[in-house]
């Protein structure tokens, strides 16, 4: 049998943007279509539906009720991730009751078994219960990839499941693979820590074990453009970083900030904090004694020996500096 597997939704993730609220919808309306033009009937869900574990908007409550509907048309499972519960050792109280209610969605907050074969165990519960040879939750293991740049240093040992033939989990974001552990990744990048990569879901055949990945690629990426150095086909609908290593006159930036909102990207941020201002190399002979120097004196020459940024006058400089010493006398 086939099934649609895929996680991490986090319905509600950057609460004030429609855009967030119409990714996930997005993304289940493609899985959706796949599911109904390959004749699949089964969809699990491997947990973190909502994003924001203390609250949910008007928004995203209405967001998941617009996904469930669409879900409901296949037998689906969702399962109680870490970010739908409240606490954070138990999932006792969740915001999954808020899809509680419709007929062929299974809500999974205790461990269970489904088509005989799958065992189903959502956050923080013990799996040890399920003599499946599939499981298929919301781990957390050690040592796998938590997302492009960084890995997991707390968790289970992977060898708490090495009774089962393959363990299919959500919670990390980025897919990985070791051993009979499968982390799918999610739909859809969330932050600048998934830069560049591909996010989709799962078609899985519980006989063959066999895994087909569909890229969901609808959504927007996550880009960081060093300077002015960008490909003008990445930017349309994405959410761009612009890191500026030189200097730059106010003009040019000015030029290069309207080109780059005129490709139309998602969001536009510039960081201007990695800025290299080279050290200057100030010409004194030994023979003078800094001391004795006028201290506005000293501020001025060091103004005249620096290359100061096209936008700025030195003269004003100066002027700022002495009205600096004038109000601290
Ligand atoms: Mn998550």
């Amino acid at each position: 049998m086939k099934h649609i597997l895929f996680t991490d939704l986090h319905v509600g993730l950057n609460i004030n943007n429609e855009t967030w609220y119409n990714l996930p919808i997005k993304a289940v309306e493609h899985l959706t279509r796949t599911a109904r033009r390959k004749n699949i009937k089964s969809i699990i869900f491997c947990g973190d539906f909502y994003h924001d574990r203390k609250e949910l908007s008007v928004k995203a409550i209405d967001s998941a009720r617009i996904i469930c509907e669409m879900l409901n048309e296949f037998k689906t499972h969702i399962i109680c991730g870490n970010h739908d519960a409240y606490f954070k050792n138990t999932i006792e109280l969740n915001s999954l009751q808020t899809i509680d209610k419709f007929e062929n969605i299974t809500i999974v907050t205790k461990p269970m078994v489904a088509y005989e074969k799958i065992g189903l165990c959502p956050w923080s519960l013990n799996y040890r219960e399920l003599n499946t040879p599939i499981l298929m939750g919301h781990f957390d293991i050690k040592d796998f990839k938590m997302n492009d740049n960084t890995s997991s240093i707390h968790g289970e040992d992977i060898k708490s499941f090495k009774d089962y033939k393959l363990v299919i989990s959500g919670h990390f974001h980025t897919h990985s693979k070791k051993g009979n552990v499968v982390y799918l990744g999610n739909m859809y990048g969330h932050n600048f820590n998934d830069v560049d990569s591909t996010r989709g879901y799962w078609i899985f055949d519980d006989e063959s074990l066999d895994m087909e990945f569909v890229e969901f690629e609808d959504s927007p990426k996550f880009i960081k453009v060093i300077d002015m150095d960008f490909v003008e086909s990445k930017i349309k609908g994405n959410i761009v970083k612009v890191i500026l290593t030189k200097e730059y006159s106010e003009q040019n930036i000015i030029d290069y900030l309207t080109k780059l909102n005129s490709l139309e990207p998602l969001e536009i941020d510039v960081d201007y904090s990695r800025i290299k201002i080279d050290d200057v190399q100030m010409d004194i002979s030994e023979d003078i004694n800094i001391s004795s120097l006028d201290e506005k004196q000293i501020f001025h020459d060091y103004l005249d020996k620096i290359t100061i940024p096209d936008h700025l006058k030195v003269k004003t400089c100066k002027k700022i500096i002495d009205d600096l010493f004038t109000s601290t006398d």
